[in-house]
């Protein structure tokens, strides 16, 4: 099988989840063939072992011609023609399209400039639903590009309930979680690391994003200083980067605990760093899934998480961490104190986690999910009903 994946090639966890499931599609046997605007992030094999050449793989890069009467980039257009150019030259069986707008919007367009002769599989991250979506005049649109696609899935029920709400779609949407590769991800003997990053002991809090005002990376920065007022010895260590890292790094200052944050800026050994910490902290204002705190689990750490969106289905309260009312800064703190005051019950929810993201959220487990869809839209078989729906396997815990 042929399949074509167009994802965000360099910012956020749906171009990850794209290029993780390109990877392991095409171990798999799968010829893979990346359309994006630049190659993307993990594909290139940073901090991996198969850094480079991957078999099975293929890039496309999506050109941007420039001419004085475009004012702003056609980037829709130049995807939707190099979807095409790659179908026919490519014999693609499929695109899979992750992100609404504008990328399912272009794979429809391909699709009929291709007379139908492929299918379309859209894949809903997160923010293309809940945030870029919304805007009122993107509705339609939204709305078209999901229902003419052969096959949707949302990577939580709660992003599928809101898909469902929020445009009214008449479309099954079967939910697929995300994954992780538990070879990367998975708990690494750090305490060399550890010692430098807490020389004295410090417990070590976690957060990974890339700094956008959703994530609310500010209440992480809040709730330490709680915690560093009621006497907890703890630094806060924080990766990646994005637009609201400098106001974070300014709160820091103001709030007089610039010594006890570290910010680590974008991380390519993500696995060793998370093993070091005690507690991955992730208080969003939304999120459709959290990849990133499914990552810290797969390390063996705990998360506290806000309650929103589909983090309550990832995070279970009081058995892999702890879940608390988004903004509420003192129960952040005080949720990170008591599974840093307490050992045995640290290492039951480390444990618990590290179960939950290897046993439930693995790529052997999750990827055949999406084999399933690419071959039963290419035999034209109807979707499943949301009573069968795999997200059934999200509740197992
Ligand atoms: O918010 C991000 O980090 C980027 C965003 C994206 O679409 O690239 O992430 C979304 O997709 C991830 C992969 O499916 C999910 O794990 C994230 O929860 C989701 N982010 C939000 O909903 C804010």
């Amino acid at each position: 099988m042929n399949i074509g994946i167009t994802c965000y090639p360099t910012y956020g966890g749906s171009g990850v989840v794209a290029t993780e499931l390109g990877k392991s599609l095409a171990e798999r046997g799968y010829h893979v063939h990346f359309i994006t605007y630049a190659l993307p992030m993990r594909l290139t094999g940073a901090g991996h072992e198969d850094a480079g050449y991957l078999d099975n793989i293929f890039y496309h890069e999506v050109e941007m011609s420039t001419y004085p009467l475009f004012e702003f980039p056609l980037y829709s257009m130049a995807l939707t023609s190099a979807m095409v150019e790659v179908a026919r030259f490519e014999k693609l069986d499929l695109i899979h399209a992750h992100y609404a707008i504008p990328h399912a919007t272009a794979a429809v367009l391909a699709k009929q400039i291709l007379k139908n002769d492929i299918k379309i599989v859209t894949t809903l991250h997160g923010t293309d639903i809940t945030l870029v979506g919304l805007e009122p005049s993107f509705e339609p649109l939204m709305k078209f590009s999901i229902e003419s696609s052969d096959a949707v899935t949302a990577v939580s029920r709660f992003l599928r309930d809101e898909t469902v709400n929020n445009y009214d779609v008449e479309k099954e949407i079967e939910v697929i979680p995300n994954f992780v590769d538990t070879e990367t991800f998975r708990p690494i003997d750090s305490r060399n690391r550890r010692r430098l990053l807490a020389p004295n002991g410090e417990k070590l809090l976690v957060h990974t994003s890339n700094f956008r005002e959703v994530k609310r990376v500010k209440d992480a920065i809040r709730a330490l200083k709680v915690m560093l007022d009621h006497g907890v010895k703890a630094k806060l260590l924080l990766i990646g980067d994005g637009p609201d890292r400098g106001e974070c790094q300014a709160l820091a200052r103001e709030l007089g605990i610039w010594q006890q944050t570290r910010f680590l800026g974008k991380q390519t050994e993500l696995a060793s760093l998370l093993s070091s910490s005690d507690v991955f902290v992730i208080p969003s204002g939304n999120e459709s899934f959290g990849l990133s705190a499914l990552e810290a689990m797969a390390c063996g750490v705990p998360v506290v998480s806000s309650d929103v969106g589909g983090l309550p289905e990832l995070n279970i309260d009081g058995e892999t961490g702890f879940v608390v009312p988004v903004g509420d800064v003192d129960a952040l703190a005080d949720r990170m104190m008591n599974l840093l005051g307490d050992r045995q019950l640290h290492a039951r929810m480390a444990k618990a986690a590290y179960r939950r993201a290897t046993e439930e959220f693995t790529k052997e487990r999750i990827v055949p999910m999406y084999e399933a869809i690419y071959e039963r839209v290419l035999n034209n078989e109807p979707a499943v009903t949301k009573e069968d729906d795999r997200s059934s396997m999200v509740e197992a815990t």
